[in-house]
């Protein structure tokens, strides 16, 4: 294809995405074509970094690059020339996930190189602007897997400044064992040291349809300390400190879910004392990728992946959207617990009229607060046509219950939430142990998309309604009282005229 023809095709997928009544208004999404993981996030002089798996020629997981966009505001971002992308060498099929530190001199990003269906560990640099980069001339720099171990794939990286070296660690799993992480030691990050695996899961520990199974390898290691009020920092193994490992279960191509760890970090490895559910969506908040910012707030992104299928992305010319920028902090069950960023109201519009508990809205955030006693039910219908008792009626249900150990049962029914049955429609289930009586319960609503947090335990999913009239949102109570009800209509906050692919581009 000439460049002509390429950029007329880009413009074309482009339009197509731009028309889709589903791709999300507020949420990052790429300006057309693929999405997944975030990379390198970071907050530099002001300016929030976020880089993306990305693939500009077509909605699909191939030869996949660097997209990069920045924001001062982390709701208004703007797109950067693409940072990184395939050269001939160890990463010509692709520049998988990787991360951003600083080595005192220049930006640095560490990244898994893709070839011949193995990944290995490259690093590029950058200038100020983090514009440009420069592959490192003796790429890889860590060649293969620790020898004489069979493990099931090796990649993804975590890398930070520990008693005056540079620790990573990278994503693994032993086969007939479980996932791993594999840890390695540096004076330079070019030349590294292994030390072993930091930690060993176990592939049996639950059965495989568990939403805590652990899997068979590890994706998106990430790595830090992190207390009840949200303090966070770097690993340090001889801080005593309560450390999380965060990962994303993935076996044999298939993208479970994310799992956090507690445990501590002692010497070179780290003892788990239990692991958690990151998001109640499961492979609908996948791959994430945290850093402390400016404030000190321990932020996140994950990857929303979609729940259509390919050719519907193929037509839409797009695929993937990330959740909202989250704040963490360490729940006293020891799970994550998340709250959207508070930058995220600066994209509330009008605020939501309310008939009763009934509002109608398209791309929304909702909120409210509710006792919920043994036995006593919330349900909130999102994306909601007007009559729930008609055949072609579409909704998506929230089911909040107070159970008799005093957490609440979550449900979020999918069965009817599209009227195109290839979509899908599988329900999540899960637990929240609360923090107080009251619960506190936050939904972000964006055409495809839906974030709540329940007492700060997130749930993303993805749903796809058909009809345009799919946009109620009606609240029941049984046995309780809803208090404390708002919301908002949410604004775009996309740039204006992206392109997919801008000119000026990266050394790489
Ligand atoms: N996505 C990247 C990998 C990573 C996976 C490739 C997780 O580096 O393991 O696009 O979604």
């Amino acid at each position: 294809m000439t460049s002509t023809t390429t950029s007329d095709a880009q413009a074309l997928m482009r339009e197509t995405a731009l028309s889709d009544e589903l791709r999300p208004a507020y949420h990052f999404v790429a300006p057309a074509g693929w999405l997944n993981d975030p990379n390198g996030v970071c907050q530099r002089d002001g300016v929030y970094h976020l880089f993306y798996q990305y693939n500009p020629t077509g909605p699909c997981h191939h030869s996949i690059q660097w997209g990069h966009a920045t924001s001062t505001d982390l709701m208004q971002w703007t797109d950067r020339p693409i940072a990184l992308r395939p050269s001939d060498g160890h990463d010509e099929e692709g520049c998988w996930s990787g991360v951003l530190v600083d080595d005192g001199t220049r930006p640095v990003l560490v990244y898994s190189g893709h070839r011949d269906d193995r990944q290995t560990a490259m690093l590029a640099y950058g200038d100020e602007s983090l514009d440009h980069w420069t592959k490192e001339p003796s790429n890889p720099v860590i060649a293969a897997p620790p020898a004489g171990t069979d493990i099931t794939a090796f990649r993804d990286h975590c890398v930070w400044r520990e008693g005056g070296v540079w620790r990573q660690i990278i994503g693994s799993g032993i086969r007939g064992r479980g996932g791993a992480a594999f840890l390695y030691e540096s004076d330079d990050l070019v030349h590294w040291r292994e030390l072993g695996p930091l930690v060993v899961g176990s592939a049996d520990d639950f059965s495989e349809t568990n939403p805590l199974w652990t899997a068979t390898m590890w994706e998106c290691v990430d790595f830090f300390r992190l207390d009840a009020d949200g303090r966070t920092a770097a690993p340090d193994c001889s801080s005593g400190d309560a450390h999380v490992l965060i990962f994303s279960a993935w076996d044999d191509g298939r993208t479970m879910h994310t799992i956090s760890a507690r445990g501590h970090y002692a010497g070179d490895r780290f003892e788990v004392t239990d692991y958690h559910r990151l998001d109640l969506g499961g492979r609908h908040a996948y791959a994430p990728q945290s850093f402390i910012d400016e404030q000190g707030r321990r932020m996140l992104w994950a990857w929303m992946q979609e729940g259509r299928d390919d050719a519907a992305q193929l037509r839409h010319g797009w695929s993937g959207a990330m959740t909202l920028p989250r704040v963490l902090r360490l729940g006293a069950a020891g799970d994550v617990r998340q709250t959207p960023a508070p930058e995220v109201e600066a994209a509330r519009g009008e605020a939501l009229e309310w008939h009763g508990l009934a509002s109608r809205a398209g791309a929304a955030e909702f909120g409210f607060e509710v006792d919920l006693p043994v036995g006593s039910v919330v349900e909130v219908d999102l994306f909601a046509t007007p009559d729930p008792t008609s055949t072609d009626a579409e909704f998506t249900t929230l089911r909040l219950s107070g159970v008799a150990d005093g957490s609440i049962a979550v449900e979020l029914d999918r069965s009817r939430s599209s009227l195109d049955t290839t979509n899908a429609s599988s329900a999540h289930t899960g637990t929240v142990v609360r923090t107080d009586g009251r619960v506190e319960v936050r939904g972000f609503l964006d055409r495809s998309s839906i974030e709540l947090f329940i007492d700060g335990v997130p749930l993303t999913t993805r749903v796809y309604p058909t009809r345009p009239d799919a946009d109620a949102i009606r609240i029941r109570a049984v046995d309780t009282t809803i208090e404390h009800l708002c919301g908002w209509m949410m604004r775009n906050t996309e740039q204006a005229h992206r392109v997919l692919d801008l000119t000026e581009t990266s050394t790489g």
